[in-house]
């Protein structure tokens, strides 16, 4: 062999080991990127729990998609709505009140489109932290969608979890269940669910089961409040829209916050499953 040939044969034996520690390295990345992707899925199958049933409606932010929520742009509450107050980020709902030195009371709302009745919402949520302001997750049937005539003829049925940011402090805080309708009394928890946590600390998963019998909230699968309509005046029977906002005033909610803050009220979830 001439040396141009022992030449070539070692170029040949050490680009094929090159190849094979390229390959030998590629194996573990490849299975680390499996891995993420395996985690990522877990994560999203752990939190769309019940995806699987076409009829459970799941929401995780990862958009505000405008086909599924109206997001309010009207005054309400003594306040202007909009969307810069009402956004998603990282995943999640961002819902922001400001006691505006120069605008005054800015509120944000959004509310779905669709309606609905007998079942279970569950939503995972962090209220601000900061004293004044109330948060809210709440059905309301505003308008009876059956009819064009007016878009406000809706029996007013309304169920209701309302948190007063004031009442948080450390390793405490309060909730407001409420049910109410056009034209009867309104159940309200008086006083208010005390709490051995402060809301406003991390995310929670708070909701209500809607039933034909009663109504029953819970927080991280502990039943907080029952009514049965046998106690009260008022039955759920009319579909509904679900609904959140932010807003302030002076008596019950002891607001305003301190002027120019944000409040920041966040949701990473929300899920309805309906009655079987
Ligand atoms: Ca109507
Ligand atoms: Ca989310």
């Amino acid at each position: 062999m001439t040396k141009h040939t022992l030449l070539l044969i070692a170029t040949i034996i050490l680009i094929v080991s090159i190849g094979t520690i390229g390959c030998a390295l590629d194996l573990p990345v490849d299975a680390v990127d499996e891995n993420e992707q395996l985690t990522e899925q877990d994560e999203a199958e752990e939190e769309n729990e019940g995806e699987s049933n076409p009829n459970v409606f799941l929401e995780t932010f990862d958009t505000l998609d405008t086909s599924v929520w109206q997001v309010a742009t009207w005054s309400e509450h003594g306040g202007q709505t909009g969307y810069d107050r009402c956004f998603v980020e990282d995943g999640k709902l961002n819902m922001i009140f400001i006691n505006d030195s120069v605008d005054g009371y800015l509120n944000a709302a959004l509310q779905t489109r669709e309606e609905y009745l007998y079942g279970t919402w569950e939503a995972s949520l962090k209220p601000s932290s900061v004293p004044g302001v109330l948060n809210s997750f709440f059905t309301i049937d505003w308008d009876d969608m059956s009819t064009s005539s007016s878009t406000s003829d809706g029996t007013k049925q309304e169920i209701d979890i309302e948190f007063l940011t004031y009442t948080f402090a450390e390793d405490f805080g309060r909730v407001h269940y409420a049910v109410h309708a056009e034209g009867y009394n309104s159940y309200e928890s008086v006083p208010d669910i005390a709490l051995d946590f402060n809301p406003s600390d991390d995310f929670h998963t708070w909701g209500f089961e809607i039933t034909p019998e009663f109504i029953r909230w819970f927080v991280d699968d502990i039943t907080l409040r029952t009514y049965t309509y046998s106690e009260g005046d008022i039955n759920i029977t009319e579909p509904y829209q679900l609904k959140l906002n932010v807003w302030s005033k002076e008596n019950w909610i002891n607001g305003p916050p301190e002027a120019d803050v944000e409040c920041i009220y966040q949701i990473d979830w929300i899920r309805f499953t309906p009655a079987e």
